[in-house]
């Protein structure tokens, strides 16, 4: 399996992350990716690539062009403006204000684009983020031009991006961006497949309508976790979309009988949907020793994983999400890696 990766990711990390009241080190962090490459050195998976150039003419059919400009300037207009600080977003859109109207002031776009607080942009953001999103293109590319399986190692991870907002660690959703590239490149139907412990609700929100993509995800429960507003069972799309959208939304505690059931589950609706292409969001936040998630998946649990997706049969993209034990990160996304090449 070709792996896609730049160390461009390191340009994203953020002083502090607004968790419960206090600000911590952020959870989503460069050792993160150190670590996946460690454990892919230590198999031997070193057929390895860095990116083409972001084509942001592409990115811009799931993003909407103001906010990919508002991302790519950000740090400039935020510095002239006499900044210094990583900006946090404070001030929001929400129920019963505008969102028609875009406010000039920077720290008023700022809330404008975003979804949560615990996001901050720094000097780097962009160059992490562009390259996030090269990255997933290049793999795609992979894909499209034959290979069975491809590894986007992306950070900043990105399915909780929409077309314009960012936050919960993501900015351009680049699995969205990969998914929407496969059709570009002669696929009929998509299907997103995403194991993130978190709702991928960028992802969902940016073909919620489509009926080339199917958008399928297991995921802690709203009432109980991030991003606790989307990812509830009755969403299943609508209009063209109508259908084209499962949620698989599991309570605290939940192990692998549970999950692998929902997995069985997604993956018998794919194959039904009948995909020429597959693009994983592959978190593995699902583990039992993540710090900010509730699921109980044992790093033996990740081969049959990756199992399992391999029975369906199709060209297959994994792309990087969440998963903060970092120890552990590594070889807990490998397995599931391993377990779809042995089959
Ligand atoms: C990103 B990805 C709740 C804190 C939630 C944000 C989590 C973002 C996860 N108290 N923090 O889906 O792994
Ligand atoms: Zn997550």
């Amino acid at each position: 399996m070709k792996v896609v990766l730049s160390g461009d990711h390191a340009a994203h990390f953020p002083a502090g992350e607004l968790y419960l009241g206090e600000l911590v080190r952020p959870f989503e962090c460069p050792e993160r990716w150190d670590h996946i490459v460690a454990a892919l050195d230590a198999v031997g998976m070193d057929d390895r690539l860095a990116p083409d150039p972001v084509d942001l003419g592409r990115v811009g059919a799931v993003h909407d062009g103001a906010y990919v400009e508002f991302l790519r300037t950000f740090w400039a207009e935020w510095t002239a403006a006499g900044h210094t600080n990583d900006a946090i977003p404070t001030m929001f859109p929400v129920r019963g204000l505008r969102h028609d109207r875009v406010p000039d002031d920077i720290d008023g776009r700022l809330g404008y684009y975003a979804l949560a607080a615990e996001t901050s942009i720094t000097a780097g953001t962009w160059q992490a983020a562009a390259a996030a999103a090269a990255i997933a293109q290049t793999a795609q590319r992979l894909l499209s031009d034959g290979e069975e399986t491809a590894f986007a190692l992306c950070r900043p991870p990105g399915h909780h991006a929409s077309a314009d907002q960012f936050g919960g660690y993501c900015f351009l959703n680049n699995a969205a961006i990969a998914a929407q590239g496969c059709l570009v490149d002669g696929a009929d139907r998509v299907a997103v497949l995403d194991v993130d412990f978190h709702h991928g609700n960028g992802t969902q929100s940016i073909f919620w309508e489509r009926s080339d993509v199917l958008f399928a995800s297991l995921h802690g429960h709203p009432a109980d976790a991030f991003p606790y507003f989307s990812g509830w069972g009755d969403e299943t799309g609508s209009g063209a979309g109508e259908g084209c959208t499962l949620n698989l939304p599991m309570r605290p505690g939940t192990g692998f009988d549970e999950w692998g059931a929902a997995l069985d589950l997604a993956c018998d609706r794919i194959s039904a949907f009948g995909p020429d292409a597959l693009v994983v969001s592959l978190g593995v936040d699902t583990f039992e020793a993540d710090p900010i998630s509730f699921f109980r998946l044992a790093t033996d649990d990740y081969p049959s994983v990756g199992r399992r997706i391999g029975r369906l049969g199709l060209p297959t993209l994994y792309v990087m999400e969440g998963g903060y034990a970092v120890a552990e990160i590594g070889t807990n996304t490998v397995n599931v890696l391993r377990g779809h090449l042995d089959g």
